[in-house]
């Protein structure tokens, strides 16, 4: 059995456990990341868009941001549609900040080079990863690849592995509390290369359901309908949703066919708290919120904001603070996240019949928000990422 050692273990290479690799690179800190999928899979993953600022910085911080400087395309506001208008949320303008658009996929293959590119390990189709001993002073996992088993020994386990991974089912039942709230719909997602209806994101509440334009370039466009969760592709030909697309928008657009398209559940989750002895869960493996306000990715990267700067302080100056107090610093930041993709989620979605009280409020929420600068500024400072 081959058996090698290192400070930090990484499981999963999602955006959480790569930038986590960068950053403790950066700081002259070991680490091995352990990956179950093969690098095409994960590079190919079509997920999130919108980069806060804070993200932004941290692929500044670690010297990947090179082509998302030079692709990245900066969006000083959103739309919001109600009611056959557009009101325009000026971020810029309310709050003095921005935000950038720039795929995960194209993350996740930037980071990916990088780390390929200073020689630091990174296992692709590490099949049943096991953590042992994460409550004492020597972790260490096991896993498979090429069918002999490796011994993985580490000061530190970092569970980047998602929401479906072994991290958080590691953790004995009774020291977690979860809190958990899924929504009586799904996200169709469809992906073309046209361009996109408008130079900004354009969310929009429609009696018929929620819709969404967002791109990924000039020439890339990126949309999303509220569906039924187990709605069957089959019955949505390209056709069918350009036109729903339109009804609900509010907006001609450029057609042609899909690149992908895929059919996403909406869900709430935070499981408390983010630490286990000395297994640390960052980003997707600790919690999950509905994409509404393009939450997910960044909340991965002030998570592993915190964590890096945890295990930095702990490898230069032998001081666990910031690591005991990672758990509560991380999860204050994640519940406001939480909050507010579930408030736009409620206020953007179809959930009742249009007549109901619930409708009316929703509808006052709205007006509410289009009227007053206060609220639009509550909207602006979320969006683009609340400071950590
Ligand atoms: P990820 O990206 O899920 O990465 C986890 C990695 O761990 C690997 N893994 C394992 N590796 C080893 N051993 C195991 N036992 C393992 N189990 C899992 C996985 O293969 C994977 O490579 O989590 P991370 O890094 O925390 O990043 C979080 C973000 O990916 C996520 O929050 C966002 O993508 C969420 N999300 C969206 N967020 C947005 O902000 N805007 C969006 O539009 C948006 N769209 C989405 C999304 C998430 C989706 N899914 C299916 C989760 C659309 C979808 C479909
Ligand atoms: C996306 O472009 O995939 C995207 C953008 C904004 C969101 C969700 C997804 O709120």
């Amino acid at each position: 059995m081959a058996e090698i050692r290192t400070q930090v273990a990484i499981i999963g290479a999602g955006p959480a456990g790569l930038l986590l690799g960068q950053m403790l690179h950066v700081a002259g800190v070991d680490s091995v990341i352990l990956e179950r999928q093969d690098r095409t899979y994960v590079e190919n993953r079509i997920r999130a868009g919108v980069l806060e600022q804070g993200t932004v910085d941290m692929l500044h911080e670690v010297g990947v941001d090179a082509r998302l400087k030079r692709e990245g395309l900066v969006h000083d506001g959103v739309e919001i549609a109600f009611l056959g208008k557009r009101h325009r949320v000026d971020f810029r303008d309310l709050v003095g900040k921005t935000v950038t658009v720039y795929g995960q996929t194209e993350v996740t293959r930037d980071l990916i080079e990088a780390r390929l590119a200073v020689g630091r390990p990174l296992v692709f189709e590490a099949a049943d990863v096991a953590i042992h001993g994460a409550d004492g002073d020597a972790p260490w996992l096991t896993y498979r690849k090429d069918d002999a088993l490796h011994t993985l020994r580490c000061d530190y386990v970092a569970g980047c592995d998602g929401y479906h991974g072994v991290s958080r089912q590691t953790i004995p039942r009774h020291l977690l509390r979860t809190y958990d709230r899924t929504y009586p719909f799904g996200w169709l997602g469809i992906l073309a290369d046209v361009p996109p209806a408008s130079h900004e994101l354009i969310y929009a509440a429609h009696e018929r359901g929620f819709a969404l334009a967002s791109m990924r370039s000039p020439r890339r466009s990126r949309y999303y309908i509220q569906s039924r969760i187990d709605e069957r592709l089959e019955e949505w030909p390209d056709e069918r949703i350009w036109e729903e697309l339109k009804l609900r928008l509010g907006v001609s657009m450029t057609t042609g066919p899909s690149i992908e398209k895929s059919v996403a559940p909406l869900r709430s989750f935070v499981s408390e708290p983010m630490r286990w002895g000395r297994l640390f869960l960052a980003g997707d493996a600790a919690h999950i919120v509905p994409p509404t306000g393009a939450k997910g990715l960044n909340l991965a990267a002030s998570d592993v904001y915190y964590l890096s700067r945890a295990f930095r302080s702990r490898y230069r100056s032998g001081d666990d603070y910031l690591l005991d107090a990672y758990s509560s610093m991380a999860l204050a930041r994640v519940w406001k996240a939480e909050r507010f993709s579930w408030w736009l989620t409620s206020m953007l979605h179809k959930f009742h019949d249009p007549d109901s009280f619930e409708a009316r409020m929703q509808l006052a929420e709205l007006e509410y928000l289009i009227g007053s600068r206060a609220a639009r500024t509550a909207l602006a400072e979320n969006y683009v990422g609340l400071p950590y």
